[in-house]
């Protein structure tokens, strides 16, 4: 399998943990996403992804994969052990839901392009983008930090779909400086999973085109 990522990207560094966990092996092709204009923006990715974002996923017999919530569910149904959900409906809508408040409510106002369109397009000054970026993250934390029942992960003893969606967006909090304080069941869950090999392995800054 060959994994269309870059260091920075959170959504490319949930289908990093979630193929490590699965102890999947890939190769990555870097697509860096400021160099070049962006190179998402290049007619040979937009053939891969027409939505020119990381991650996508080509698996060994060629087809493309994108979006990481699709990519991660279809890893957790072709590859199930070790799973990434929980057996019992309402648990795994419990840890659904807590993924999703961090890649459809907090990630998607707070992506590059979101916060190119707030500069370029409607003038917005740094310290107003920087406001924006950390009212959405401090607003979506606020409610995860009563969601979540750490032991030590975000539900439990095992790793679920929720930890592979929240320690990439604590990475993301942490760049922009967003203040954490507030939030010792979160910061506890990633420092729990960044002990694990598989999320190690997949941080920022163990990438090869880390910078
Ligand atoms: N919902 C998508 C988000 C993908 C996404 O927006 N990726 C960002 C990096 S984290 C990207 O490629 N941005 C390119 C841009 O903003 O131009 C997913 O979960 O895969």
């Amino acid at each position: 399998m060959k994994l269309y990522s870059y260091f920075r990207s959170s959504a490319a560094y949930r289908v990093r943990i979630a193929l490590n966990l699965k102890n999947l092996p890939y190769e990555m092709a870097s697509i860096h996403l400021t160099k070049d204009g962006g190179q998402q923006f290049k007619d040979d990715f937009r053939a891969i992804n027409p939505q020119a974002r990381v991650p996508a996923l080509k698996l060994s017999g060629g087809e493309v994969l994108t979006q990481s919530l699709a990519i991660i569910a279809y890893l957790d149904e072709v590859y199930p052990d070790p799973p990434l959900l929980p057996v019992e409906a309402l648990d795994r809508a419990r840890v659904r839901a807590a993924a999703q408040i961090v890649a459809c409510d907090i990630h998607p106002l707070n992506n590059l392009c979101a916060l190119r369109y707030l500069k370029r397009e409607l003038n917005q000054e740094q310290p107003a983008i920087d406001a924006w970026y950390h009212h959405w993250v401090i607003e979506g934390f606020t409610a995860l930090e009563k969601m979540l029942s750490p032991g030590p992960y975000c539900f439990g003893s095992h790793v679920t779909l929720a930890d592979v969606c929240l320690v990439p967006q604590v990475f993301n909090a942490r760049r922009l400086k967003v203040p954490l304080d507030a939030f010792p069941k979160i910061v506890g869950v990633e420092a729990a999973c960044l002990k694990l090999a598989a999320f190690d392995k997949a941080r920022p800054e163990n990438q090869p085109d880390a910078e």
